[in-house]
């Protein structure tokens, strides 16, 4: 068994880990996040390009890499859930988690007897993590994290309830959605005063239930603020923008050529 700690031992021991963020279903793509220093990378199957069986080469080639294997699943999809932590995603995040019932059925999915009800046949996510199948099931539910995403004005309400899910190890917050519902969709402002004291308090209740807190990061300021907010998982580089803004970049030292075209720059 491998001696390296896992994501979740050092999240709960306080460490910050940055993530990459794909949405772009090829598998050399995250292993070029994690070859070029990133701790943990989060392949997007809610918003990105990925399917089941790309999601699968992509894990191994993360783990390829030598960095932490995350996965956002679609909304509600507990059964896709169970396959990837089998594939090897050792921390699930789940979005649009608005009440009790939603975090304790995805929560249970992530989780093998008594903590929940996953199904046993890890021998991917077992070989990934260096482990025999003995070791894979004495260690799993400590290993597997299951976040939910706090993203609405009704999971925010909902929030102490769901901290009260034992087999839910914490929370990721997505500001973009936070922000949209809680301007009732007159506005998108991720990096705002208004979503930032919500993702304050977020953070505050998450930590005092004894959980730990995400969140999704657009630029590096948004990482330092939620540092300081008590956030310790936090997204930061999305491989669409790292190649719009590469691209660009490489063209306009060709600009003296002239018909150099800059389009709209990609959002997220
Ligand atoms: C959000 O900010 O709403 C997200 O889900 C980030 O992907
Ligand atoms: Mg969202």
């Amino acid at each position: 068994m491998t001696d390296k700690p896992f994501l979740a031992d050092k999240l709960r021991s306080g460490q910050a880990v940055v993530t990459g963020w794909s949405l772009l279903s090829e598998p050399m793509v995250p292993e070029l996040f994690a070859r070029a220093g990133y701790e943990a990378v989060t392949i997007d199957l809610q918003h990105g390009m990925y399917d089941f069986d790309d999601a699968c080469t992509t894990l191994a080639a993360i783990a390829l890499g030598g960095a932490h294997r995350i996965a956002r699943i679609p909304v509600g999809d507990n059964a896709l859930a169970g396959r990837l932590v089998d594939m090897g995603a050792e921390c699930l995040i789940a979005p649009m988690i608005n009440s009790l019932k939603e975090a304790e059925e995805f929560a249970r999915a992530v989780k093998y007897p008594p903590e929940g009800e996953r199904s046993w046949s890890p021998f991917r996510a077992a070989m990934l993590s260096e482990q025999t199948s003995d070791q894979y099931l004495k260690n799993a539910n400590r290993q597997t994290l299951a976040l939910a995403m706090i993203e609405t004005e009704e999971a925010m309400d909902a929030l102490d309830d769901i901290l009260t899910v034992d087999s839910l190890d914490g929370v990721f917050v997505g500001p973009s959605d936070l922000s949209l519902t809680l301007s009732k969709g007159a506005a998108l402002d991720p990096n705002g005063a208004r979503t930032s004291e919500a993702c304050a308090d977020i953070a505050q209740k998450t930590l005092a239930a004894g959980k730990l807190a995400g969140i999704f990061c657009l630029n590096a300021d948004k990482v330092e603020e939620a540092y300081h907010q008590g956030f310790r998982l936090m997204s930061h580089g999305i491989d669409t923008i790292f190649l719009d803004h590469s691209a660009r970049t490489c063209l306009r030292e060709v600009a003296w050529l002239g018909d150099v075209k800059d389009g709209p720059a990609t959002g997220y």
